[in-house]
């Protein structure tokens, strides 16, 4: 009760001043550069302290809140992405993450085209994160609206993969660019025979599919190193970094350039 009036003051009296947008970096293995960045949403609340999107996003979608509170995350992502490009730090995409409810409003595409072109963006520079679930959910329609994401140059991603019960079948068929392996599957993986096979297949899978994959949740060299033998593109987790303030990922991109 406390939780919902707090968000709700915070987004319609406040007006997101309490929100701030981290960044995680998503690093090549290949090259060990920094190629793109998750945004993750973080609340810092007067009455309640620090608030984790695993509290408050379910609250947001329950309320509808979600919906301006997912229009200010690619707002500011948008503008992010301009202001880095602006100042000279090209070719790195941000990753956003989307609720169901967010994907399925009417007005989406038209929220889409309307940041990317008030930031004068090349729409590649921005990638969203759907889960098997989402698309699952209406398929059609949910294809529908990534065909058109793709048309326009926006990148997708299938976040936390291998959770899910999508089909190979319907995967080859999904207008996607990137896998995002789950964080289950990496911790541990290079001591864990059932990981091991499992994230290998899914690695292979990618591949065989031309896509990117992103391994998700790297925290050892064991896992890092499981992962460059068996050729997968790319990692993100707290062996490289947490998510960071902007300014703070601004500083540890310069210095990892
Ligand atoms: O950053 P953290 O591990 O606390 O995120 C927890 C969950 O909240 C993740 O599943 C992540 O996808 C989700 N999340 C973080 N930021 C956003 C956001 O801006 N929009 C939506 N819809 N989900 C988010
Ligand atoms: O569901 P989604 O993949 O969007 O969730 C991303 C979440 O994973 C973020 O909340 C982020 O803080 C968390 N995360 C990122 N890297 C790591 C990691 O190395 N280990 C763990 N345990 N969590 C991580
Ligand atoms: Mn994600
Ligand atoms: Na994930």
């Amino acid at each position: 009760q406390l939780l919902e009036i707090s968000l709700h003051r915070a987004i319609k009296q406040h007006n997101f001043q309490e929100f701030e947008v981290y960044y995680q970096p998503i690093v090549d293995i290949a090259s060990g550069k920094i190629i793109a960045a998750e945004s993750l949403l973080r609340w810092h609340s007067p009455e309640l302290g620090m608030v984790t999107p695993g509290e408050f996003i379910p609250l947001a979608e329950s309320t509808g809140l979600i919906v301006p509170m997912g229009k200010w995350v690619l707002k500011r992502v948008c503008e992010q992405i301009k202001i880095w490009r602006d100042a000279g730090i090209n070719s790195l995409s941000i990753t956003v993450n989307l609720s169901v409810i967010e994907f399925n409003q009417p007005d989406f595409i038209q929220k889409i085209i309307y940041f990317i072109n008030a930031n004068d963006l090349e729409p590649h520079y921005l990638e969203l994160e759907l889960t098997e679930s989402m698309i699952m959910q209406d398929i059609n329609s949910a294809i529908a609206t990534m065909n058109k994401l793709q048309s326009l140059g926006v990148k997708i991603a299938i976040d936390d993969f291998g959770t899910g019960y999508s089909s190979l079948i319907y995967l080859k068929n999904l207008p996607i660019n990137t896998l995002k392996i789950d964080r289950y599957f990496i911790h541990n993986v290079a001591n864990d025979p059932q990981k091991s096979a499992i994230t290998k297949a899914l690695i292979q899978m990618a591949d065989n599919l031309n896509l990117h994959v992103v391994a998700e949740g790297v925290e050892t060299e064991a896992e890092l190193a499981f992962l460059r033998q068996h050729h997968c593109s790319a990692i993100q987790g707290f062996l490289f970094s947490r998510p960071l303030p902007a300014a703070e990922f601004e500083n540890f991109l310069l210095t990892n350039k």
